[in-house]
């Protein structure tokens, strides 16, 4: 096996044994030849297209297959086995629909065992130019985290046809069926273009999220715990979250967010519900520590899971998310959750914990900023950070927390993704009638980010460059690279980036990063304060 798209790649190169983060070798081949049959089935997606024929199904199933591909969501052999003989079967009927011979797709397991065995993390013939083959993989992972998104918002009824379409077009790109020949400026090109194709999908998402949901509102959430029974959720599916707790109500069992389901307490519609009771846990990378003392089930919508080593008769998954021997919920039905919950003991008592805010959302950033704008005027605001992005295991991540710890009294913090866990439950204060430390969501929620800071801008009537604004981002998974590139494509200067810079970015590709976007990888706080402020 050969991966190294994420941040905590062995050595900073690549697993090529097994996975750091638990991806078996048999995991990482099954998923490289569901990109590559991903990639086939786009193909014929864009002839069918051309011959005019319009299939959202295979649109969406192709964002639901990707994202089954991203770090820490399927580590599920049979599922994903499922899913490759599932797009096996849609190719050879799409090509039957176009008159293609079905067996004539160079499509036969031992065909495509033996490209792949060419191939590096799904990219069939990737290129012997390291700038090149640099870029090939931004745009894969980038995309991958378009597809994460994509599928989200889809299943909130969100769907673009052009978006549909760059998908379809960045799968073919550098597969055995691509007409075009591209050089690495070419390459790059297609890389912005994903940036701008994951906003969209980000947008997407938003309308989905705030048309079923409601606008997030400025919410406190419990960091303690209730007398009774108990499930806790994690992963980003809010319509996961809104179906358990349907199917909670007048059960006696409370349920309890976990990870990125924290920003869902924001959410009228979700906050609504009287058993929502509150967060518990921090970030991913501490689930094997944490859950085991959680006294009810557990549910998985999405990334990030971790081996429940010793835990994993309380653990469930839906949606994309699969770990062999755990049950997987299909078509939002949690009976199988709610009755492992009422077996478990819950908690014994009840037990104030402390209290967080979250839900600073689009809107209520918006209706702020003119509060916002005043206090920049008046002095009393000097600069505003975002600090977001993934969590993580390195050791390098206290970064983060120190940053924020150490940003001045007339400094606002944004924040967004799980990587606020590092410093969530932090008492920043306030500035004025403004809390200093905001969270603005999930790491999808980067569009509010963008839009506000945008509108900032407007006002101001300068470019987004030019507010006191930095942005301070941490990386993990694909999500992270999709977001990075949709602030390259926005033209979002001086970024900076860690714990450590992709091993997928090759020499050249990162001067060209430096050069052009001024990206630079974290130092310690108090120096990137110092040139910060300065
Ligand atoms: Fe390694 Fe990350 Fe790939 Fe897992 S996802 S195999 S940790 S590079
Ligand atoms: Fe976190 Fe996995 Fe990236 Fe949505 S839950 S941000 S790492």
């Amino acid at each position: 096996m050969f991966c190294n798209q994420c941040e905590q790649t062995a050595k900073g190169t690549g697993c090529t044994v097994a996975g750091v983060c638990g991806k078996s070798a048999d995991v990482a081949a099954i998923q490289d030849q569901l990109v590559y049959l991903l990639r086939r089935l786009a193909a014929l997606g864009l002839n069918a297209r051309a011959a005019g024929m319009a299939d959202t199904g295979t649109d969406d199933f192709m964002v639901e297959a990707l994202f089954s591909t991203l770090t820490n969501v399927n580590f599920d052999l049979r599922a994903l086995r499922r899913m490759l003989a599932d797009t096996l079967e849609r190719a050879k009927a799409l090509a039957a629909r176009l008159g293609e011979h079905p067996e004539d797709l160079g499509l036969s397991p031992d065909e495509y065992t033996a490209r792949l065995s060419e191939s590096v993390v799904g990219i069939d013939r990737l290129s012997s130019d390291a700038d090149v083959a640099s870029a090939m993989q931004l745009l894969l992972f980038g995309l991958k985290g378009v597809a994460a998104y994509a599928d989200h918002a889809a299943r909130l009824g969100q769907r673009d046809p052009e978006l549909a379409a760059f998908i379809r077009k960045a799968l073919v790109a550098g597969s055995p069926w691509d007409e075009e020949v591209r050089d690495l400026g070419g390459w790059l090109e297609l890389v912005l273009e994903c940036g701008k194709a994951n906003l969209r999908a980000m947008e997407l998402l938003e309308k989905g999220n705030t048309e079923t949901f409601g606008d997030p509102v400025p919410a406190p959430v419990s960091l303690g715990q209730r007398k009774g029974k108990a499930i806790l959720v994690s992963g980003h599916d809010l319509l996961d979250l809104l179906a358990l707790l349907e199917q909670t109500e007048g059960t006696g069992v409370n349920v309890y967010t976990h990870g990125e389901m924290l920003p869902a307490h924001g959410y009228p519609r979700l906050r609504a519900f009287s058993h929502l009771a509150g967060h518990y846990g921090t970030a991913w990378q501490n689930q094997q520590r944490e859950l085991p003392d959680f006294p009810g089930a557990v549910l998985f919508t999405t990334n990030c899971i971790q081996n429940p080593r010793g835990y994993g008769d309380k653990v469930f998954t839906s949606g994309n998310v699969g770990w062999p021997g755990c049950i997987h919920c299909t078509g939002r039905d949690f009976a199988p959750v709610i009755a492992r919950a009422l077996e478990l003991p819950g908690f014994d008592e009840d037990k104030p914990g402390k209290e967080i805010l979250t839900g600073f959302g689009r809107q209520t950033m918006l209706n702020a900023a003119p509060k916002v704008l005043e206090a920049v005027a008046q002095g009393k605001l000097r600069h505003i950070f975002l600090v977001g992005g993934c969590d993580g295991a390195k050791p390098g991540r206290n970064y983060y927390t120190e940053f924020v710890e150490k940003t001045p009294q007339d400094t606002l913090v944004l924040t967004l993704a799980c990587g606020k866990f590092r410093f969530f439950d932090k008492a920043l204060g306030k500035l004025g009638d403004l809390p200093r430390l905001l969270d603005m969501g999930q790491c999808n929620d980067a569009y509010a980010a963008v839009r506000t800071a945008q509108a900032l801008a407007e006002t101001l009537k300068c470019g987004v460059n030019d507010l006191p604004l930095s942005f301070v981002l941490s990386w993990y998974e694909q999500k992270a690279v999709s977001i990075l590139l949709t602030l390259l494509a926005l033209g979002i200067k001086n970024i900076r980036l860690g714990p450590s810079l992709p091993a997928f970015v090759s020499p050249n590709i990162l001067n060209l990063l430096v050069e052009k976007w001024s990206i630079r990888p974290i130092s310690t706080p108090d120096e990137d304060l110092a040139t910060i402020l300065q």
